[in-house]
This record gives structure tokens, C-alpha cells and sequence, in this order.
């Protein structure tokens, strides 16, 4: 039976909900063929994200890990590319951090790349109905943090892990100050992320490498 672990974020930015939670809490439990997946949420916090993160690997051991998060302005299943080792955050955290240009693993690699097959992700959701797409930057805040101490922490292991940025939920799009931005109805995120699982499982049942699928952007 592979182990399957899906993290997503408590609400961050003034906000009181996350959609990366409610997927990945939806998902707690489920069992796929041959999968079983456990939910573990993380704090919006640069000082406490990593020491959860390092507990639920050592106690849950995955085979498979897919990290969420919330991406205000994404209208996608937003399959990230590549985690950067560095910190910058645009806004403070949830206990008021916010730090400028500091590594999250200092003397680590710049960049570790997701071992999830992502393009094999893409074109499986699409296949699905779920737009989805891969993108370059998880940005410099807890997400990326979060994906970086991951791919660190797993580096050489075999697992398959990475991340993925979710819309807006309708609830929050609808109280965003500013301008106008996508979103997707819980059901149709938890949709879309069991779909994904579906796709990491079987793939890593088959053993297959990704598939060659343009993911790139022009600039
Ligand atoms: N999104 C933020 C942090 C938590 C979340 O859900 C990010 O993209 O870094």
C-alpha cells in the first residue's frame, strides 16, 4: 500500500479560509487503489512550517507527497516546476515574520526541482476536465519555503513529492479587495486534486518517467 501524504496551509493574510486546507482535509483518509492518503496541516509561520513538516515525514514516511497551497490569482491547477532556497516575503507571516533575502537552508543547493512527474500531472488533470499547468515559481514566501525544506528533506529518497498552488475559493474572490480575481468551488478543487493523486499513483505503480508535454513560458 503507498503512502500518500497531502499538506495544505491554515488561512494566511487576514483571511479565514485556505483552499489548500479544505482539499487536503477532504482528501484525509481517502483510499485510492493501492494508496492511502493522510492529511497534515501546516502553520503559515517561517518558524514553525519546517519543524511540523520534519514530524509528519518521520512519523508518516510517504511514498508520495503533494504539498498545496493557495495562490490568490492563479485559475489553474498550478503544478510548480522548482523550489528556491531563499526567503522574501512580500507580507508578514502569521506571527508577524517577515523575513528579506535569508536562505531556508543555508550552504543547500539554490534550487531542487519536484519529483513529481509534472508534466504527466498536466496532461492527466486536463484529461480529467481540470485546467491545470506548470509553473515556474512558487514564489519566496511559506509555500516555497515549505516546497524547498521538502525536496531538501527527500533529496535522493525516491519519493515522488512536490507542490501545487490552488485558486482563490469563490468565498474569498468575492471579498478580495482589489481587483477581480479566478476561482474555483471547493468540490470542484477536491475534484481536481483527487484526480491528480489518481494520476501520481498509477504513474508511480508503473514506474514511468514523465511524459514530454510543453510546459514552458516565454519569459
Ligand atoms: N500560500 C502562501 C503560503 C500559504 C499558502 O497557502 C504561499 O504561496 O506562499
Amino acid at each position: 500500500m503507498l503512502r500518500i501524504l497531502v499538506t495544505g496551509f491554515e488561512p494566511f493574510g487576514g483571511q479565514s479560509l485556505n483552499p489548500s486546507w479544505q482539499v487536503a482535509h477532504a482528501l484525509n483518509g481517502l483510499t485510492l487503489k493501492g494508496a492511502q492518503v493522510v492529511s497534515v496541516q501546516l502553520p503559515c509561520v517561517f518558524a514553525q512550517a519546517l519543524p511540523v513538516l520534519q514530524l509528519t515525514l518521520a512519523q508518516h514516511r510517504p511514498d508520495i507527497v503533494m504539498a498545496l497551497g493557495q495562490a490568490e490569482g492563479r485559475c489553474d491547477f498550478s503544478v510548480e516546476r522548482v523550489a528556491i532556497n531563499v526567503m522574501d516575503a512580500r507580507i508578514a507571516d502569521n506571527a508577524g515574520a517577515q523575513p528579506i533575502d535569508v536562505p531556508v537552508v543555508a550552504g543547500a543547493p539554490a534550487a531542487y526541482f519536484s519529483t513529481l512527474p509534472i508534466k504527466a500531472l498536466v496532461a492527466g488533470l486536463r484529461a480529467g476536465g481540470f485546467p491545470a499547468s506548470v509553473s515556474q515559481s512558487a514564489g519566496t514566501f511559506v509555500c516555497n519555503q515549505v516546497f524547498y525544506a521538502l525536496q531538501h528533506a527527500l533529496a535522493g529518497q525516491g519519493v515522488h513529492s512536490g507542490f501545487v498552488h490552488l485558486p482563490l475559493l469563490p468565498e474569498q474572490a468575492a471579498n478580495w479587495k482589489g481587483p477581480t480575481l479566478p476561482s474555483w468551488p471547493a468540490s470542484f478543487q477536491i475534484a481536481a486534486a483527487r484526480q491528480a493523486l489518481t494520476v501520481l499513483v498509477a504513474h508511480r505503480q508503473q514506474g514511468l518517467g514523465d511524459v514530454a508535454l510543453g510546459g514552458g513560458t516565454l519569459n
